[in-house]
Order: structure tokens, then sequence, then C-alpha cells
């Protein structure tokens, strides 16, 4: 049976279709739905290789759609990230460097370029950029712990106005995506921004999920009990290590029903309150026998690192799950509503993470783990079913693709490029695409004191610098060591290829506008937050 078209809007006739027949002259603008988790990393992945966990929806999207290899983050941070993603530009260009950042929300950013293109457009989930959303029609955004949001009974900002809602945070997302695409407007495209708080810190999993890894071992990274033998200041000054910055309330859980109503005022009983108390008799439940086993095991040095791993993945991995069912029931939805086919779904995270890879978790650091994104994209009317793609990637990228996408004119001062060639070309980069990805992050001094340190990666190389209060260079030969453990900045070996990639820096630099890193933070400071200073 014909589907009725439901959109007034059409893209102007593609010139490579003009042989295919007059039916498909004009295409219909996509639909938009960018679904974004918070610091779930490929390692997390089973389409990405990962040993870990299966993730059958997330395995599902590649299957159907396109998994890209090599896409960076530029600041590999929350707020920052998602700045990027909203402009298309870097956070020295964007303003927002840090967390402790206010988004400028008068800047372009690509829903409100589509809104201003006739597109409905929504955002619904973690957005963390303090000031409120501009651009969307209709927003609902955690708010909490300064807009980390909570995982139980979590808090919204929903047009405006003060929501709580009962429940599993993942779930209640979900809903509320649900119902919006059901009750859109459906005489125009939408773009929906669908962002989940999972898998955060401090990994509370849904009621469902709470205790279902424990009784399962996880393999160890090669890399956790690494010395930083090779590495400057930053990795041995970090405080983002299993060993030592992991909390045994917050962290690992480490507290009995008992001892948390009795301190009222702890971090770890704020969270615990907030679940019903058939769910907090779950938990405790669950987290009996490694309370238990912590308290009589006399562990220490790398058996209580092992140990700790072991805890860690079993709560992050558990909070995964819930975000894989998500992206089922978002899938199996949209083929009930006759969405699938003209419908652009991606699945990426503000950043990757350390799942215990040099003896850490957390992100920040320019290192492979938690500078790769996960990108999936499904757009089956565009993009060969089960394709990949290694073409270099940002996530300043994402915005003039959707642009490019829905037919909307990108403006120039964007400085990610369109990947639209790549998808429609099974994944393969067009000539004369970039050979390089670029970072630079800010966020220091600060929690998990990560100095501050810009680079580029390109397919075989990284180069770092770490700045402010050091000066100091890394880099690595990724063909030879994807694990990154040598450092061969001072080797003799490589003086060419570090000159050459030093030169490329500076090159990147100069055309992305960030020559001066330290002189390009144009910030203005009103209290303890940070407003990018346009007067300058
Ligand atoms: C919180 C976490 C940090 C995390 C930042 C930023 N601490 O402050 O571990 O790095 O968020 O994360 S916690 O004690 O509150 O869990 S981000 O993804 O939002 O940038
Ligand atoms: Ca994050």
């Amino acid at each position: 049976m014909q589907r009725k078209l439901e959109f007034t809007l059409l893209l102007p006739l593609a010139a490579t279709l003009a042989g295919c027949g007059q039916e498909k002259a004009e295409r219909q603008q996509p639909n938009i739905i960018f679904i974004m988790t918070d610091d779930h990393t490929t390692q997390a992945m089973s389409c990405y290789g990962g040993q870990l966990i299966s993730t059958p929806n997330m395995d599902r999207l590649a299957e159907e759609g396109m998994r890209f290899d090599n896409c960076f983050v530029t600041n590999a941070l929350s707020g920052p990230s998602r700045a990027c993603i909203l402009t298309g530009k870097f956070s020295h260009e964007n303003g927002f460097t840090d967390n402790a950042c206010v988004f400028d929300g008068s800047q372009p950013t690509f829903p409100s370029i589509l809104q201003d293109a006739g597109y409905q457009t929504a955002i619904i989930g973690k957005w963390h950029l303090i000031s409120e959303p501009q651009g969307f029609d209709h927003w609902c955004i955690l708010t909490g712990q300064e807009e980390q949001g909570d995982y139980y009974s979590p808090e919204f900002n929903e047009d405006g106005k003060a929501v709580t809602e009962e429940g599993y945070v993942t779930d209640i997302i979900t809903d509320k995506a649900i119902s919006y695409i059901r009750e859109r407007d459906k005489d125009r495209p939408f773009c929906l921004m669908f962002h989940h708080k999972a898998p955060h810190r401090n990994w509370m999993p849904a009621p469902r999920h709470i205790g279902i890894f424990n009784d399962t071992v996880f393999p160890e990274p090669e890399t956790l009990f690494d010395d930083w033998s090779s590495r400057g200041r930053a990795a041995h000054e970090q405080d983002m290590s299993i060993a030592e910055t992991f909390t045994e309330d917050w962290d690992l859980k480490l507290r009995t029903r008992e001892e948390l109503l009795a301190d009222t005022t702890g971090r770890l009983y704020k969270v615990y309150s907030r679940m019903p108390e058939d769910v907090q008799r779950k938990w405790d439940a669950a987290y009996a026998g490694r309370i238990r086993e912590y308290r009589e095991g006399g562990m220490t040095g790398e058996e209580l690192v092992s140990w700790k791993y072991q805890q860690y993945m079993r709560d992050y991995l558990a909070t995964v799950l819930s975000v894989d069912e998500s992206i089922g029931r978002l899938l199996d939805f949209l083929e009930e509503e006759g969405l699938d086919e003209n419908t652009i779904v991606v699945y990426t995270s503000d950043q990757g993470f350390f799942l215990g890879e040099h003896g850490w978790f957390d992100k920040r650091f320019m290192y492979e783990e938690c500078q790769r994104m996960p990108l999936l994209v499904r757009y089956p009317e565009m993009i060969k079913a089960g394709s990949t793609s290694d073409a270099i990637c940002m996530n300043i990228d994402f915005a003039p693709t959707f642009l490019d996408l829905a037919g909307v004119s990108i403006p120039d001062d964007i400085q990610g490029e369109s990947l639209k060639p790549v998808l429609e070309n099974g994944g393969r980069e067009p000539d004369g695409w970039r050979k390089a990805a670029y970072y630079h992050y800010y966020e220091y001094p600060a929690e998990h004191s990560v100095k501050r340190h810009y680079g580029i990666r390109t397919r075989d190389f990284k180069l770092i610098h770490f700045y402010n209060d050091i000066d100091e260079w890394e880099m690595y030969d990724l063909g030879k060591d994807p694990r990154e453990l040598n450092n061969v900045f001072g080797d003799p070996e490589y003086a060419g290829t570090r000159d050459t990639l030093m030169s490329l820096l500076k090159e990147t630099q100069e055309k992305y506008g960030d020559t001066d890193p330290d002189e390009r933070e144009r910030v203005l400071f009103k209290g303890d937050r940070r407003y990018l200073d346009r007067t300058r």
C-alpha cells in the first residue's frame, strides 16, 4: 500500500537522481532523531567489537545503517561536546570551553536553523548548558545537581515549568521522546534531540537491572595496571584512577541501608532516597554481598584494584542495558508509525570513557578510549545497511550534516564538514578530506585534575601538547602502539614524523583560528560561571 506523504516540504531534485525516473523527482525532508547518551564508550558496545556486554539494539542500528570507526570528540566533556554539536564550531568559537560555562543560546545552532527552515524541533533529556534552550519548539530537560539530573525520580524543566517524574530516568526520557513523536505535527518534519543521562557516574541501573551482573566476571583491560612510565606529568598527576579516586560510597556503593539512613546528608543517601522502597530493598539485597566481600576480604594492592574494577563494570554496564532497550523501543515504534524509512536515526555519546584502561575511569584526556565517540547512523534512503566508515570525523560535523541532509544551506562560519558525501558513498571519504581531527581540552584546575591540552589525531599518529602549568609533548604511533603506551615524541627515529605532525598541528590551529590557546579563552566571569565575551 502506498504510504500517505506526510510532509509538505520537499527537497529539490538531487542531480544524481536525475536519471532515476520521475517518481523519485522529489525527496521528502527527513526527520532527524539524534540519540545521545552520557559517557557511553565504544568498548561497551558489541557492534564495535566490545567484549564486555551485548548491545543488541545498538547492533541492530549498526546492521541497518553505518558505523563510524574514527569519529572524535573535540573536547571530551559534556557541556563542551554538546555546544560543539549544536553549533558545528569548536569550543574557542562557541564560547563553551568547560562545564563552568553558560551557553550563549543566541548564536545559531542546527536546531534553530532547522526551526527557521520549517522543522519542528525538540530536546528531551540531558542538556547541561545552563542557559534555557533556544531554537526548540519544545524542551524537557533534566535539572538538579547542576543539570546532571537524577537516575531516580528525576526533575525536569518542561517548557519552563518544573516537573518531577516517578520512575527511572532512561525509561522516562524514552516515554517522553516516543510521546513527542506520536503527538508531533504530521505536516512538518521534526528534529528531536533525545539525550540520556545514563551511563554517567555514579552508574545507577534501572530496577530490573540492579545486581544483574553480580555473578559475572569481566575481562580486565590490558592496561589496567599501566604505570604511565613513558608519559609526562599529566598522566601522573590526574585524579581519576580506580585505585585512588574511586570512593567507597558514591562509586562503589559500599553502604548498608542502616548506614545510609543514619546520615541523611550523605550524597549516596540522597540518590538512594529517591528510589521507591521496593527498589531500595532490591538494591540492599544486590549490594549486601559486595559490602560483605569488601569488609571481610582484607584485599590490598592489585587485588583490590581488580576487585574495584569488577564492581565498576557491574554498575556501569548494567546502566548501559536500559539505554540499549530504549533504542530498541524507539526503533520498533518508528516502524509501527511508518517512520522507519524517512527518519535519520543517529546514536552517539557526548564522549568516550575509560573502562579501566590505564587504570582510569572518566574521560577528558585526548587518548583513544575517550576521544573516540560511538557514531551509528541509520537512514535507509541513503545509507547501505551494515556499512562502516573510517573517515576522520569530529562532533562539529554533526550540525552541517543534518542541515545538508535536510536540504538547508550550511552557514559559512560552521567549522565542521557535512558527512553526507561519506554517507552516500558507502563510508568512503571524498577527495581532499581532512587528514587530522583537532582536540582542545580546557577544564583545569578542576575535578579529576586533567591538565589542559590540545593536539591532532591523524589516521596513524597522535600528537598532544599539555600546557598551562606545564609544557610537555606526547606522540603515539597508533599503528604500532594502539594502546598508547609508548610516547615517541623524543625518539630520534620519529624525528621526521614529529616535524610533519608539528607542522600539521600549526596548520590545523591556523585553519580553525585557535592559535593562542590561553589568549583565546574569551570569557567573562559572573560568580562561578563563565560567559563568552563577544565584545572582544
Ligand atoms: C561530575 C562527576 C565527574 C565528571 C563530571 C563531568 N563527578 O562532576 O566524575 O567528570 O561530572 O561529567 S560526580 O561525583 O558528580 O559523579 S560530564 O560528562 O557531565 O562532563
Ligand atoms: Ca559526558
